[in-house]
């Protein structure tokens, strides 16, 4: 996207894929023209304050670059759980609540993403430029994090301020927030720029970083949001859902930091910077596990420095004997899909209100993903 371009051409245009005969087409055109809306309505609202043309069009900008265009999975899982649940399609006005609580999921995604790439000096997000790296944005783009967070408080108020579970969202917004941020913390005080200490990794400090930074806000907030909609209201009944979804939510973290050196760039839309920024990543910690006495002083010379040589180093490595990062994947791969049914399988839909094919269709979306 061109920041230059009037902000209008970010509207969708492909209206027809509503109809599409796609399913999956279709689903995903719904739930973005549901975008359309709520970006209008945070627009007028920032229009009415009486702000300056230019705040309401960098404003919009900020929205589109960087709330669409991912794979949607979050949000769309309100909406999908929310079905699941009530066990029937839903009703017009129930469906736009359930994606707009998607779009706030969405949002705060946004705002960790905006965020997070400055923090990791990444270079590209969705296939596109970082945010902060579109021409006239840099540190700008600090504000705009705070302000993709803030659309979220906003459409709740507008949306939700009349319902009784009101404060329940914005407790479990604001509880995420927390969550995820002291994830990010850990991650980014475990890997200092200036100090490659590899001895302060392992596989039980990676588990508590990916699940706070990931599993709550990726895996446990859409479905609570959606059992909040939905009239369950008991607390074990959201123990439960929590107790399946970190193990989920870390499996998808491994999963990224698999990717981030294994994948293709032009599939997950990101150039990877995790063995040049330090990054305590499930990659590193299983290397140190199995490398011998000679690999481990290639990683200890080679990792966390801002040099392209060395990374490459250290890619062969991790695809070296013993150290074989693709088959340990594979394996773990395996035995988590494999643990995860079977917490599945424990599920007492009678007792909780709570459905298995909730977690099976999220287990479906994220299992040998390559995006
Ligand atoms: C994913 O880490 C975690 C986040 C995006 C949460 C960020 C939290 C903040 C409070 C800003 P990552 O760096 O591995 O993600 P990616 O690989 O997509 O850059
Ligand atoms: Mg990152
Ligand atoms: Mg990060
Ligand atoms: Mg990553």
């Amino acid at each position: 996207l061109n920041p230059e371009i009037d902000g209008h051409t970010y509207k969708r245009q492909k209206t027809d894929d509503i109809n599409s005969s796609d399913p999956k087409v279709a689903r995903r055109a719904k739930f973005e023209a549901v975008f359309d809306v709520i970006a209008e309505e945070l627009l007028s609202y920032v229009k009415g304050e009486g702000m300056p043309k230019d705040a309401v069009e960098w404003y919009e900008k900020v929205l589109y670059h960087n709330t669409p265009g991912g794979k949607l999975n979050r949000g769309m899982s309100v909406v999908d759980t929310v079905e699941i649940l009530k066990g029937r399609q839903l009703e017009e006005e129930e469906y736009k609540n359930a994606a707009i609580l998607g779009w706030c999921v969405e949002l705060l995604q946004a705002y960790f993403l905006v965020a997070d790439d400055i923090m990791d000096q990444s270079v590209t997000r969705r296939g596109q430029p970082c945010w902060y790296k579109m021409p006239n944005v840099g540190n700008i783009a600090i504000n705009d994090a705070f302000m993709l967070e803030a659309a979220i408080y906003h459409l709740l108020k507008k949306h939700f301020r009349q319902e009784k579970y009101y404060v329940d969202l914005i407790e479990l917004f604001l509880e995420t927030t927390f969550q995820t941020e002291l994830g990010q913390l850990v991650d980014l005080i475990t890997a200092p720029e200036d100090h490659v200490d590899l001895s302060k990794f392992s596989l039980e400090k990676h588990h508590l970083i990916v699940v706070y930074k990931t599993a709550y806000y990726s895996f446990y907030l859409p479905v609570a949001l959606a059992m909040h909609m939905s009239g369950v209201e008991a607390k074990s009944a959201y123990d439960l859902a929590l107790s399946i979804l970190i193990p989920l939510g870390e499996y998808f973290q491994v999963q990224d930091d698999y990717l981030d050196c294994y994948g293709k760039p032009e599939h997950i839309g990101k150039i990877g910077t995790d063995i040049l920024d330090n990054k305590c990543s499930w990659n590193v910690n299983t290397a140190l596990k199995y490398a011998t006495e000679e690999q481990r002083k290639i990683l200890d010379e080679n990792y966390g420095q801002k040099d392209s040589e060395k990374e490459a180093k250290i890619k062969a490595l991790f695809s070296q004997e013993p150290i074989s990062i693709p088959q340990r994947f594979e394996a773990y791969e395996k035995e988590s899909y494999e643990k995860i049914n079977g917490l599945i399988e424990t599920v007492d839909e009678e007792g909780t209100g709570l459905k298995k094919e909730v977690f099976r269709s999220f287990l479906a979306k994220v299992y040998k993903r390559s995006k």
